[in-house]
């Protein structure tokens, strides 16, 4: 049996600080759908982060490029895996050109609950946290047990995401893509670098990021939003 332990205290270390082990077989068939042919023979490692330690390191580390979080993360993870697995390759799925349901990963790890604005939520982060890697390893660690915590939303009296985001994108307990983007490609719009549904919301509101972070986070969907909206 491989000891995940150094890796996890070490990627905690680095702010990359939520991880689960799958066997690949006991992953269900719309998640495998996505994954190379071999995965059911591999363990899957999905790696997160959560609250603000990760933008705190990533800014220590001072990288060049237009996703500086990636490039931290696939650094960490290389560090790490040459220091406590030499010579044990792993395949990175994500940050990748395959496209990998992340959230539906998190479920299945017990981390994502969908909150009205489409991020996963939990009781303690709140929507505090995203997924930084996926990788695909030859390796025999224990697979970690699913997280069961309560839906948040569910208990949810006073709504204020819905009340906060302006253009009403969340009315009717339904998410409206369109409603919400369209808002956010206007010029001066209080939501381009932001979702003030998003921090609206009170839960593990201790673990907001950074307001940099946030910009920075949204700016880059943004960009992804006008690039869409440029194709169509
Ligand atoms: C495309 C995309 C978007 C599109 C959404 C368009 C759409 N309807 O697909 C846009 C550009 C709008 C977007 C925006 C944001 N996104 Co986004 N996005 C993705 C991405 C790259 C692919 C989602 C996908 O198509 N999956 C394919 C299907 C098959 O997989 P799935 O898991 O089953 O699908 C789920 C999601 O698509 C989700 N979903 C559907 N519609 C929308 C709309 C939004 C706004 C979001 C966030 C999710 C979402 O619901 C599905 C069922 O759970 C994922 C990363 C990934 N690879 O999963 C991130 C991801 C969903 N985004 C994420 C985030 C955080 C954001 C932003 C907050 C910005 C940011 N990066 O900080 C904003 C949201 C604010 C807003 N109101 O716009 C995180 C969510 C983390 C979490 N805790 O759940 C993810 C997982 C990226 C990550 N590395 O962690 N995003």
């Amino acid at each position: 049996m491989d000891d995940f332990h150094p890796l996890a205290a070490a990627l905690d270390a680095a702010g990359l600080n939520r991880q689960h082990i799958f066997n690949g077989h006991d992953l269900p068939a719309d998640c495998l759908a996505t994954l190379p042919p071999r995965a059911p023979e591999q363990q899957l490692i999905l790696i997160g982060h959560a609250g603000r330690r990760l933008w705190d390191c990533v800014q220590a580390a001072t990288l060049p490029g237009p996703d500086p979080i990636d490039t931290y993360s696939q650094r960490t993870v290389d560090r790490v895996f040459a220091q406590f697995l030499p010579g044990r390759p792993y395949q990175l799925l994500y940050p990748g050109p395959r496209l990998i349901g992340l959230q539906a990963l998190g479920h299945q790890a017990g981390w994502h609950q969908p909150s009205p604005f489409m991020v996963g939520i939990d009781p303690h982060w709140g929507s505090w946290f995203a997924y930084r890697l996926v990788l695909l390893v030859d390796s025999h660690f224990l697979p970690t047990p699913r997280v069961d915590r309560a839906h948040p939303c569910l208990t949810c009296q006073s709504t204020p995401c819905l009340s906060a985001c302006p253009p009403g994108a969340l009315k009717d307990g339904r998410f409206d893509l369109a409603r919400c983007s369209d808002w956010r490609l206007q010029a001066d719009s209080p939501c381009a670098e932001a979702c003030l549904a998003r921090n609206a919301c009170p839960v593990g509101s201790e673990h907001q990021y950074d307001p940099a972070q946030i910009a920075h986070s949204y700016r880059r969907s943004l960009a992804m939003l006008r690039d869409w909206r440029m194709r169509k």
